[in-house]
C-alpha cells in the first residue's frame, strides 16, 4: 500500500478496521439492548449546537463507536479539510473551486479574501442591494409598467435554484408577508408555469428568474413563457420593471431585457444546492423581510461557527456525518427517511434530497479511482405525522432497515387545543417504536391470539435520530439546514468524493436536447438514438399526432 492509496481510501485506515470488529461484535445486539444496558447513554449521545439538539441515542452505537467514528474523522483529517473548504481552498477539486456558503452568513466585516477577491464585501454589498429592492417590494415603492404595486412573486428557477427557496417559503410562511402571493416555477412541463401564473395579474407579479448559469433549459423556456405573459398584457417596455434576474451571467441577463441594475449576483464558490442563502434567496426575502433574512443567515452562521470551533465530542454536524457513515458503511443501511413532524418542514425532505443525493451520490473518489464501499444514502420523506398513514409500514415490519431523522419543533406558531402536543406525542411515540420495537412476548401478553402475534411483532432496531429546535423561526430553520450541509460535508470529506460537483446531471441533458431535435423534426430517424430510445420517439410522435 503507497501512501497516496492509503490517504485516498478510508477502508485502509486503522479506525475502519475498528469500526468493522466494533459492527461484527455489536451483531445481535439490538438497539433497545443497548439503552436498557445503559444508563448513561443519554448523557455520551445527546448533543445541542446552535440551539438545535440531536439525540442519537436511538443510533445502534455505543460511546465506542462514536470514539471510533471519532478517529476514523482524524484519520481521514476531516477537521482539517473543513478548515480549507472556510478559507476559500479550492475542494471542488474536479471543478477547480473554492466551496464558500459559509460566507454568504459570516457577518459584515469578516475580512475573507479569496482569490485576490474580497468574499465579505461582495458578499454585503449584493445582500445590501437585494434589501433595497425588497422593502421596496414590500412597500409598494417597486411599482409595476401601470404603476400597480406588486402583490405576487413568481420564482422561476430549478434544482439549487428552486428547492431551497421553495422549502424557505412553505417554512417560514408563518413571518411572511400575507398580503402577497408567491409562486414556485421549477419544471419544463408546461403545466408548472400555466398553474402557476393562474388568477395572478401580470401588472402585479414580479417575476424573479434565477438561474445562476442562465441558460438552464427549463428555467429560460419558462421565463421566455412569462415574458410573453407579461408582454402580451402591459407591453414590450413593461419587462425591465415585472423582471428580475438572480444570476452570476450578466450578459445573458441584459440580453433578456433585465436591466442589470435588477440583477443580483452571485459567485461560481456558491454551488447551486447550497445556494438559498445567497440571492438565490430573493424570493425568501422579499417574502419575510430583510430582517427576517438577517435572522435565517444568523442561524445559518451560528451552526458555522460551532462546526467550526466546537471539539469534534460534541460537534453536532460532525457527529451526525460520522453517524451516517456507520449505518451506511458498518451497518449497511441504503435509505435514510426525513420525518418532520411539522407541517413547515413539508418541503424539507425534498431539499434535502438535492442536498444529499447530488453531493454525495458518488462513486469514484477525488483521485479518480473507483469507490471500493458505500457512499451516500438514498434520502426521502414526507411530513408526520401524514407519513405513518401510508409509507410507515415499511418503515415498521419491512425487510429494509431504513435509518429515520425525526425533526421535532417544540412550539408551534399556530396553537391550536392540544394538536401540537398530539403531534409530538406522535414523533416520539415513532421514534421509540421504530428503534425499540415490541417483542412476541410482549404482544402475546396483551392477549393477541397465537396467529396475529407474528403478524404483530414489531422489530425495532430502525437506528433513529430525534433532532428538536425549539420553534421554526428564520434562525433555527438556518441552523437546520446547515447541520445537514456540514454532515454532508463530513460524510463526502470521509469517503474522499467531491461532495461539491454533478456530473452525473450532465449526460442526460446532452441526450435530451439530441432527442427534442428529433422530435421537434417530428422523426425517429436519427442514428445516434439507442433502439429502446427510438421506438419510444416513435411511440411517442404516434400518440402525440
Ligand atoms: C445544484 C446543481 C443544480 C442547479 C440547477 C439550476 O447544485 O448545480 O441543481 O442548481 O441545475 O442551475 P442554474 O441555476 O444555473 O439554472
Amino acid at each position: 500500500m503507497t501512501s497516496n492509496q492509503a490517504a485516498a481510501d478510508p477502508t485502509l485506515t486503522p479506525a475502519w478496521a475498528e469500526l468493522a470488529a466494533l459492527a461484527a461484535a455489536l451483531d445481535g445486539t439490538t438497539i433497545r439492548a443497548l439503552c436498557e444496558g445503559d444508563p448513561q447513554r443519554l448523557d455520551s449521545l445527546a448533543w445541542t449546537g446552535a440551539g438545535v439538539s440531536l439525540d442519537a441515542t436511538r443510533q445502534r452505537v455505543t460511546p465506542d463507536v462514536v470514539a471510533a467514528l471519532l478517529r476514523l474523522a482524524q484519520e481521514r483529517d476531516v477537521l482539517a479539510r473543513r478548515d480549507q473548504m472556510l478559507a476559500g481552498g479550492h475542494i471542488n477539486v474536479t471543478e477547480d473551486r473554492a466551496v464558500l456558503h459559509t460566507a454568504l452568513r459570516a457577518p459584515a466585516g469578516s475580512a475573507l479574501v479569496v482569490d485576490g477577491q474580497d468574499v465579505s464585501a461582495d458578499v454585503q454589498d449584493v445582500l445590501a442591494r437585494m434589501s433595497a429592492f425588497a422593502d421596496d417590494v414590500r412597500s409598494g415603492a417597486w411599482m409595476g409598467a401601470s404603476g400597480q404595486r406588486i402583490s405576487a412573486v413568481v420564482n422561476i428557477g430549478i434544482g439549487g435554484s428552486d428547492l431551497g427557496p421553495a422549502m424557505a417559503y412553505l417554512a417560514l410562511r408563518h413571518f411572511s408577508d400575507r398580503d402577497m402571493t408567491f409562486r414556485f416555477v421549477s419544471n419544463v412541463d408546461p403545466t408548472d408555469m400555466v398553474e402557476a401564473l393562474h388568477g395572478l395579474d401580470p401588472a402585479e407579479t414580479l417575476v424573479i428568474v434565477a438561474s445562476k448559469t442562465f441558460t438552464t433549459l427549463e428555467t429560460m423556456s419558462n421565463a421566455h413563457a412569462a415574458r410573453d405573459w407579461v408582454v402580451g398584457a402591459l407591453g414590450e417596455d413593461a419587462v425591465s420593471r415585472h423582471f428580475v434576474a438572480v444570476s452570476t451571467n450578466a450578459e445573458l441577463v441584459e440580453r433578456f431585457g433585465i436591466d442589470t441594475a435588477n440583477m443580483f449576483g452571485f459567485w461560481d464558490w456558491v454551488g447551486g444546492r447550497y445556494s438559498m442563502d445567497s440571492s438565490i434567496g430573493l424570493s425568501t426575502m422579499i417574502a419575510i423581510g430583510p430582517a427576517g433574512f438577517r435572522d435565517l443567515l444568523a442561524g445559518f452562521h451560528a451552526m458555522d461557527v460551532h462546526f467550526a470551533s466546537a471539539p469534534a465530542e460534541a460537534n453536532l454536524p460532525l457527529l451526525m456525518g460520522l453517524l451516517a457513515v456507520w449505518n451506511r458503511n458498518f451497518l449497511g443501511i441504503q435509505m435514510t427517511a426525513v420525518l418532520p413532524y411539522s407541517q413547515y418542514l413539508s418541503r424539507f425532505p425534498a431539499y434535502l434530497q438535492q442536498l444529499t443525493m447530488e453531493s454525495n451520490g458518488k462513486s469514484v473518489r477525488l483521485d479518480g479511482a473507483p469507490v471500493g464501499y458505500d457512499t451516500g444514502a438514498v434520502f426521502w420523506g414526507e411530513p408526520g405525522t401524514n407519513g405513518q398513514h401510508s409509507f410507515y409500514q415499511l418503515l415498521h415490519q419491512g425487510t429494509t432497515t431504513v435509518a429515520c431523522d425525526v425533526i421535532v419543533v417544540a412550539r408551534s406558531d399556530n396553537p391550536l387545543g392540544d394538536q401540537q402536543d398530539m403531534l409530538v406525542a406522535n414523533a416520539l411515540a415513532q421514534a421509540s417504536v421504530l428503534s425499540m420495537g415490541r417483542t412476541s412476548a410482549e404482544v402475546a401478553a396483551d392477549g393477541t391470539p397465537a396467529a396475529l402475534v407474528p403478524h404483530k411483532v414489531m422489530p425495532g432496531n430502525r437506528p433513529v435520530s430525534v433532532i428538536m429546535v425549539e420553534s421554526l423561526r428564520p434562525h433555527a430553520l438556518g441552523a437546520l439546514v446547515a447541520l445537514y450541509e456540514h454532515s454532508v460535508f463530513t460524510q463526502g470529506a470521509v469517503w474522499g468524493i467531491d461532495s461539491f460537483d454533478q456530473w452525473g446531471v450532465e449526460l442526460g441533458k446532452k441526450v435530451a436536447m439530441g432527442i427534442l431535435g428529433d422530435l421537434r423534426a417530428g422523426s425517429a430517424d436519427d442514428p445516434v438514438l439507442d433502439g429502446p430510445t427510438r421506438a419510444s420517439v416513435e411511440r411517442y410522435l404516434a400518440m402525440r399526432g
